[in-house]
This record gives structure tokens, sequence and C-alpha cells, in this order.
């Protein structure tokens, strides 16, 4: 079979590893995720790799191309200290999700290492692919966790963290088999990478309406995740007449209609409020309490963090006038990213070695690139997705566009170490 159809069934079969029966959701540290973890680590294995599931649960496998008589190449001098191209993206998925997002980018990077065993390619450094145990933040609701522990910029503070059911980050992790104590020690040394290549559906309409298979990332847009609670006054829906009433629910509602009509006249900013909930959540009662979350994302951090300012200001003024109580807190934030523009002016010689355009675009998605930035040269390549429908289950990409992006990607790989000799 050949590579890209093995990429797309695997991607089914991962797609059946979920922790809610009739849909795909499979998040940080949960029996899914471990079940996720041990499939992909078969298949590393079957490509040849030695595989390890670091103390936040980032699964990561570890390829070093042995020469002929099967000693490793003298640049490889041990597992810890060789110079690496990392590979991969993340396992974890949102709620409902599609089957792409994430472990395409991770089949890509196993597929990539089975083919330059098959060759029996040399190359001056080792290649490791991993598998991120959190990066959409459904779980914790703060995004990336997996990358930060591997770029060092995790914040044990975020240990406290509670789930919906009360459980502590630190506590999720010891039961899931990591150790918080350990995520210090997790980092990798930026000194032994070469860069962080990240394969990913586009996630967007702009490669299908181009019609080109793939395309490289030029940045990652910012983003900024907030709680916002308006305090009211719960009371009878039959009795309390409407000019009394101090309805959580209404605020809230004016407050979201708000956030869309600034999105909406900002040119290249968007705005979600994905989750709510209202207290005490029953149809005769007025709602006394509404927790909702705030997704704001924009290519410069300085209109993100303006229009931020904004909508705060004015769920104040909302509150204020319908004589609410409000509070809020800015649950994550992350700067925009630029991709490396060495590295990806190497991958554009690869693309254009399969594909007539070279097109360069900005991801409005978050990905782990954005982290691994911190530490080592990022490089990521888009992928066409049909409609460019994404966090849906009718997310999809084609088996052929997955044979470019291998193509792409092995290319890469040698130009990388032709580069580094
Ligand atoms: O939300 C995002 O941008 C990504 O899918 N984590
Ligand atoms: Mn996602
Ligand atoms: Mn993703």
């Amino acid at each position: 079979m050949n590579a890209a159809k093995k990429i797309m069934q695997r991607i089914e079969t991962l797609a059946r590893i979920t922790d809610e029966p009739g849909r795909l959701t499979r998040t940080f540290a949960s029996p899914a995720m471990r079940r996720a973890n041990g499939l992909v680590a078969k298949w590393m294995r079957a490509a040849g790799m030695e595989t390890r599931v670091d103390a936040m649960g980032n699964l990561i496998g570890h390829f070093e191309a042995k020469s002929e008589d099967g000693k490793k190449p003298s640049s490889i001098l041990h597992p810890s200290s060789s110079p690496r191209l990392l590979l991969g993206s993340h396992l974890d998925t949102v709620r409902n999700a599609g089957k792409f997002d994430g472990p395409l980018g991770v089949m890509l990077g196993i597929a990539c290492v089975g083919e330059l065993r098959r060759k029996k390619t040399q190359l001056p450094f080792a290649i490791e692919v991993v598998g991120f145990a959190d990066e959409e933040g459904v779980r914790y609701q703060s995004a990336y966790l997996g990358s930060k522990v591997l770029a060092g910029s995790f914040d044990a503070k975020e240990l406290r963290r509670k789930d919906a059911a009360g459980i502590a980050l630190a506590a999720a992790i010891k039961i899931f088999g990591g150790n918080p104590e350990k995520l210090k020690s997790a980092r990798l040394d930026p000194k032994n990478l070469l860069g962080y290549l990240e394969a990913h559906i586009e996630q967007g309409p702009v490669l299908e309406g181009k019609n080109l298979a793939v395309g490289i990332v030029t940045a990652i847009a910012g983003q900024t995740r907030a709680h916002v609670t308006f305090i009211g006054h719960a009371g009878h829906a039959g009795t309390t007449p409407m000019a009394r009433r101090q309805d959580a629910l209404c605020a809230a509602a004016e407050f979201i209609l708000a956030t869309e009509k600034l999105a909406r006249k900002t040119p290249g900013l968007v705005a979600t409020v994905g989750q709510l909930k209202a207290e005490p959540g029953a149809s005769n009662v007025i709602p006394g309490e509404v927790k909702l979350t705030l997704d704001l994302r924009h290519a410069k951090d300085s209109i993100r963090r303006s229009a931020h300012l904004a909508l705060k200001k004015n769920a104040f003024q909302i509150a204020h006038r319908r004589k609410l109580k409000i509070d809020g807190e800015v649950v994550h934030e992350t700067a925009a990213v630029a991709c490396s523009e060495k590295l990806s002016g190497l991958l554009a010689l690869s693309v254009r070695r399969h594909q007539k355009k070279v097109l360069r675009l900005p991801s409005g998605a978050g990905h782990d690139a954005a982290i691994m930035a911190g530490i080592t040269p990022a490089v990521m390549l888009f992928i066409r997705c049909k409609n460019g429908i994404s966090h849906h289950p009718n997310e999809s990409a084609k088996a052929e566009d997955v044979r470019v992006a291998l193509g792409v990607m092995s290319d890469f790989i040698l130009r990388l170490a032709k580069a580094h000799e």
C-alpha cells in the first residue's frame, strides 16, 4: 500500500479512539489519549523509531539513520546529544472533532521516517516525531500544555488549574502516568535542535480556492482566551417584572453581539464565544450568573490587545447599566509568531519540486509550532482541506494532497541534510 494511503487509513483508525462514543473527542491525559499514544507508538516503532512518553504525556519517537554496518553515523553521538530535526503535531482533539487536525502531522512525520528507513538514507542528524499531549486546551482551557513543556515555557502555576470535574492538572498528569515534578527536565535542549517542521491541514479555504495541494505558513496568529462572568440575580420567571430584573443571560447576549460587531468591523480580527454556562439553568428561573469564554485572534498583537481592552470596557458598561457585577480572567495568551524565514526558504524549494506555485499564507489557527519557535526555528506546511472545514466531523483532506506533502517533507529533510553536511 502506498505511504499516503497508509496515512489515510491510520487517520481513520486513530479517529475511532475517542472519549465520547459516537463522536471524536480526545482530550489531555484521558483514557482515549492513552490508547492513542499506545497505537501511535506502535506505528513509530514499526517505522524504526525508539519511543518514549515524557513527564507531560507527549509521545516522542526517535530515529537515527544507521550506516550499512548498523553503526550510528559519527555525528550521532548519543540520543541525548545528537543534533535532531523535530517533526510532528498534536494527538489531542477538540470536542466532536475532525480526524485530521493534529494526527495528520504526526502520521506524516512517521511516514517520512518510514521512507528514510526504506531508502536507507544516511542523515547527519536524528529525527524526532512528536505527538503533543495537549494543543487544543479543551480540558484545562490553556492551550499548548505539551509543547510548552518541551519548549521549557510551561508555567508551574498551571498545575493548579482544575478541569470541569475539579481534577487539578498535576493530579491528571500523575493519573496518566506522567510526573509533574519532572516537567522542567523534560525540556528539549535547544543546542541539539535543527528546527521543527509541522505539517497541518490549513483549516481554511485559501489553498482550495487557489487549487493548490500545499502552502507555506508565514506566521501564526496570536490568541487571547478569556473567561467572562456576568453576576446578576436569579428570580422567578413568572413574577419578576421586567424592569426589576438583573438578568445575567441578557447581559451576556448583549456582550456577545457587541463582540461579533467589533470583529466584523475590524479587518483581520476574529472573535468567538464558544462556551456559555447559565446558572441555575432552569427554564422558569431568571439566570443569575453566566460564565462565557472569549477567543480573540489577530496576526497583529497590538490590534488583538486593543480589541480585548475595548471588549473588557464594553462588558463593564453593560454590567453597570444592568446593575450586575462582572468578573473575568485571561486564561491563555500567545503572541503572533513568524515562522523561520530560512527554513521556509528551504521548504519553498521542496514545494516547487512538487507543485507549480509556492503560496505563503498566515495561519489564523494556533499550532504547536508557535511554541516550539521559542526554542528552535519553526516552519509549517499547510495541506488543503475540503471547504476549509475544521473543528468539525466533516473535516477532510485528500490522499493525493497527503502524497504531495510527504514528497515535500522528504525532500526538505534531504535538503536540510545537505545544508548540514
Ligand atoms: O484553536 C486553535 O487555533 C487550534 O486549533 N488549537
Ligand atoms: Mn485545532
Ligand atoms: Mn491543530
